[in-house]
């Protein structure tokens, strides 16, 4: 790998030792030891307790990054490129340490400082806990796309809440889900820097009055209630380049303006008590992935996240633009002559400025703001209230400006996901951007109902990405499937009225996380293959793969397990019968004494594997066969992911190996079917599933008819850390949500990258996959989007097979116990009720199923088709994303800062 050296701080083995231990000694301060030696540091570092032991290694990393970080933004400052604000309200980074001396370009020197002192780089690595600031998909994304403008080198922030519990953990007990709270900052968090002079003040409530200044009407909002945000800084380093980003998280504190009618008349206590109410803003993040409840604390999130990130980025803007002697060159220097400082330099946010030369080059220096869904939104309003009551703008122009920064992706397929906020509760809470928002309400009233940005009803409800889409100069799908199906259905009126607006950028992953951190040993086999590194800055790379798909040397290294060791192999076809097949098995050595830990680029399936069966075992207790198809389903559980798809095919498995005769049960291919994901903790439906699915794994699992066959386990509290290991052992993953409701997906992503093939409907970017690896190279089923909306038609007159019809009465007979836990459950896919179509997708779904376990017995198929999943999954980079949005939708350039 790269290395680079530069900055205060070196990088060898030893000046990383003495770095550790300052560490230990200043920082931790937990042990007196000296530098020679040895076993004092040793007794020092095991002292402290779980969960710090990395504490003093992460230290050294993070000075490092920040030396990088300081370098790039003086270099950003000095040389003024147009900006792009990123505006999340969740990021799940996961763990940082890895991935930090990863894309610093210094973990081999770093393994080596730590084996000499006796430390193992990965056993320490594996202390550190995850950052789950997010629910799931949009959030992850975030965080792969935060890896992506580092690595290309734009000029970027981005912006979060820096939640003090993150995503609950699940604890599953006695088969149901139970939620924990995620005090993930217990043992403090070494990643960020605490600015805590970086703060603003975030008003809410209270009255707008009018006032007359200089003969002219204007809006003043005195707030009834004012909190503080504190910033923390995260360093984003990228990979291959000094260019270290900032994700910038807003805590809340209690302000410091007091209320002095309270100290005055005394009530000291509740003055204190109240303040201390501030906090409670940016305490806990929402666990609920689906859709907006309309509660007050939310809306408060947001508007406190979007109130201190616009300062913040307002304050920065000012700065970059009242300094422009040393940039002759850059238009600014121009800009200054035409005296646009008379104006307000807010003005220069966007086009503010009468439409001459000036002011179209001002908006190449400026910035982008882009919204990750409609939660950050409020932002539109926020800004049009500073433009016109702050700055003083007309309406009209703090309109224009705000459309010309704006851009807007959405994540959600169907219209219920969209959030909404009742007007009431916008009234209360944001008094000011209420009043502003009725004026283009009025805009809107000659247009149709459904594409105001209020909602009639009884409650009138602000339609959150109404005000996005009309906003924004770019709105954004999140794969192709996802933008045609919102062109046809809920954007169909805006995408006539502006059809420029609507463009897609297909979701992709970053292979920094998703192979070089997760997975070593593959990592080290493509750059072998390829013999370059270069794929890890340009993953189209990975189509040279292709060359070597015929290569027995190269199947040897990529190789899964020997399949299963009878002569002949059995599957389940539709009819549910079992069909002969002939195994190509050739014998194959496999060395028992191989460690799990064992990062070389040979069998690097059956490395990942073991791995992954000894976490299972530590985890639940089921010891699984090495030779067994690991199948691999994990995602966030909701009803149209169809985990009952999933769980329902399971019981069918099991029941066929139940009524199979002794002899042909030796020639099965045996399974070991992983199932992992968190349900939201009100969402009644996916916590059923969760227990069906123990409930399940209970009778498969013990039953002595089975052994190694089948086997069920549910992976608990499937997190950002959990998949990197979950994912480089899967042989094959399931994504079986029903056609037209995954807006994009991006863990298939994961999985084709680490050469596991896919079960999956044409849904969301699966379309794409398709054309990019060939439908020979993964297992398709199920109705097609267009077939969708007939089958729903059809309403009770709808065919199911027999085998779903008899795996439901065994639910509902209580085969598996908790009869009438589980009524509801079956309810959901009772023919006529079946919205998702697990009936009617169940045929295709088991002849799909029954293909897998053909090819997984034909191991120089099997492989080759791993091979090309790899091969063909460089498109699905979030690079490539990230590339497309700087050049189509916030036209931004990349700003390397000098090695
Ligand atoms: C809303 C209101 C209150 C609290 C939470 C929410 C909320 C949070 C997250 C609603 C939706 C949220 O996420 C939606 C999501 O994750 N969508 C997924 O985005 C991925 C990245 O684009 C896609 O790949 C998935 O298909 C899509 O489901």
């Amino acid at each position: 790998m790269f290395s680079l050296m530069d900055g205060f701080l070196k990088n060898d083995p030893l000046s990383l030792q003495k770095d550790i231990l300052n560490h230990v000694e200043y920082t931790v301060a937990r042990s007196r030891f000296s530098f020679d030696d040895f076993e004092a540091y040793q007794i020092g570092l095991s002292e402290m307790e779980e969960g710090k032991r990395d504490f003093a290694l992460s230290h050294s990393v993070r000075d490092r990054l920040i030396e990088r970080w300081h370098d790039t933004h003086s270099y950003f400052k000095r040389t003024k490129p147009k900006r792009l604000y990123f505006l999340s309200l969740e990021f799940l980074m996961g763990r940082s340490l890895s991935n930090s001396v990863i894309n610093l370009g210094i973990q081999d020197q770093y393994a080596e400082a730590l084996s000499q002192l006796g430390f193992e780089f990965e056993v320490l690595a594996e202390q550190e806990g995850d950052a789950a600031l997010g629910n799931g998909g949009l959030a992850r994304l975030s965080a792969c796309q935060m890896d992506s403008l580092a690595t290309l080198d734009y000029p970027a922030w981005g912006y979060g809440l820096r939640y003090e519990y993150g995503l609950f953990r699940q604890v599953i007990v006695d088969g149901y889900q139970h939620e924990q709270p995620d005090y993930w900052l217990n043992f403090g968090n070494p990643w960020e820097i605490e600015r805590i002079h970086v703060t603003y003040e975030v008003k809410f409530y209270g009255t707008v009055e009018e006032v007359d200044m200089n003969g002219e009407k204007h809006h003043v909002w005195v707030p009834g209630e004012t909190v503080e945000a504190v910033a923390y800084d995260n360093p984003i380093p990228g990979y291959g380049t000094r260019n270290t980003l900032n994700l910038r998280l807003w805590a809340a504190k209690p302000s410091n303006q007091f209320d002095l009618e309270a100290y005055n008349t005394g009530d000291y206590i509740n003055s204190v008590v109240n303040r201390q109410r501030a906090e409670t803003i940016s305490n806990v993040l929402y666990p609920d992935d689906r859709n907006h409840q309309g509660k007050e604390l939310r809306l408060k999130q947001q508007y406190f996240f979007v109130s201190a990130s616009l300062q913040d980025i307002i304050r920065r803007f000012k700065e970059a633009h009242d300094n422009f002697d040393e940039l002759p060159d850059k238009g600014v220097f121009r800009l200054s002559q035409c005296s646009v400082m008379q104006y307000s330099p807010l003005q220069q946010l966007g086009l503010a400025c009468p439409r001459n030369v000036v002011s179209r080059y001002l908006i190449v220096a400026t910035v982008a703001l882009h919204l990750n869904d409609t939660h950050p939104s409020l932002s539109i309003a926020e800004i049009m209230r500073i433009l016109v009551d702050e700055e003083h703008l007309g309406w009209n122009k703090a309109w224009d400006i705000a459309c010309k920064v704006f851009s807007f992706t959405t994540h959600t397929m169907v219209a219920e996901g969209l959030e909404k906020i009742p007007v009431d509760l916008l009234g209360s809470l944001l008094p000011r951007h209420l009043q502003e928002l009725k004026k283009k309400i009025g805009l809107d009233y000659n247009r149709l109902s459904r594409m105001s940005i209020v909602e009639e009803g009884a409650v009138k409800n602000i339609r959150m990405a109404n005000l996005s889409i009309v906003c924004a100069h770019i709105v954004n799908g999140v794969s192709k499937l996802h933008l045609d199906t919102l062109k046809m259905t809920t954007f169909k009126d805006f995408c006539e009225l502006w059809p420029e607006k609507f463009q897609y950028k297909t979701n992709g992953v970053t292979q920094r996380r998703w192979i070089v951190v997760s997975n070593p040993s593959l990592c080290a086999l493509i750059s072998k293959w390829l013999g370059t590194e270069a794929w890890i800055r340009n993953a189209d790379l990975l189509t040279g793969l292709r060359d070597h798909v015929d290569n027995p040397d190269f199947h040897q290294e990529w190789k899964m397990l020997n399949p299963t060791p009878s002569d002949a192999v059995i599957v389940v076809d539709v009819e549910g019968d079992w069909l002969p097949h002939r195994q190509q098995s050739v014998a194959q050595q496999i060395n028992p004494k191989l460690s799990p830990r064992y990062l070389g680029p040979f069998q690097v399936k059956k490395v990942n594997k073991m791995r992954l069966a000894e976490y299972i075992e530590a985890m639940s207790g089921v010891k699984v066969s090495l030779d067994a198809m690991f199948d691999v389903q994990v995602k966030r559980i909701h009803e149209y992911k169809r985990q009952l798809l999933n769980i329902f095919g399971i019981i069918h498995r099991y029941d066929c190996l139940k009524n199979m005769d002794k002899n042909d049960l030796r020639k099965v291919v045996p399974r070991v079917c992983i199932i992992g994901g968190k349900a939201a903790p009100g969402y009644e439906i996916a916590k059923k599933i969760i227990k069906l699915c123990h409930s399940v794994a209970e009778k498969i699992n013990n039953d002595s008819d089975i052994g190694d066959l089948l086997k069920l386990v549910f992976i608990p509290d499937y997190n950002v850390s959990v998949a990197e290991l979950v994912i480089p052992g899967a042989d094959l993953s399931q994504h079986l949500s029903t056609a037209g409701h995954e807006a994009s997906g991006t863990g298939s992503m994961k999985f084709l990258m680490n050469g596991c093939l896919l079960l999956a409907t044409a849904d969301g970017s699966t379309v794409e996959i398709i054309e990019e690896i060939g439908s020979d190279n993964l297992f398709l089923f199920g109705a097609k989007v267009q077939e969708v909306a007939e089958l729903r038609k059809k309403g009770s007159t709808l065919k199911v097979p027999l085998q779903f019809a008899r795996v439901l009465r065994m639910v509902r007979d209580g085969y598996f116990g908790y009869k009438d836990y589980f009524k509801s459950l079956c309810d959901t896919v009772e023919i006529g009720r079946d919205f998702y179509l697990l009936g009617p997708d169940f045929g295709s779904y088991l002849e799909a199923q029954a293909a897998a376990d053909k090819a997984f017995v034909e191991p120089e198929k099997w492989i080759k088709m791993s091979i090309l999943s790899a091969a063909g999954s460089g498109r699905f980079s979030s690079d490539r994303t990230i590339q497309e949005y700087a050049e189509r939708t916030w036209k931004i350039d990349p700003c390397r800062c000098p090695l």
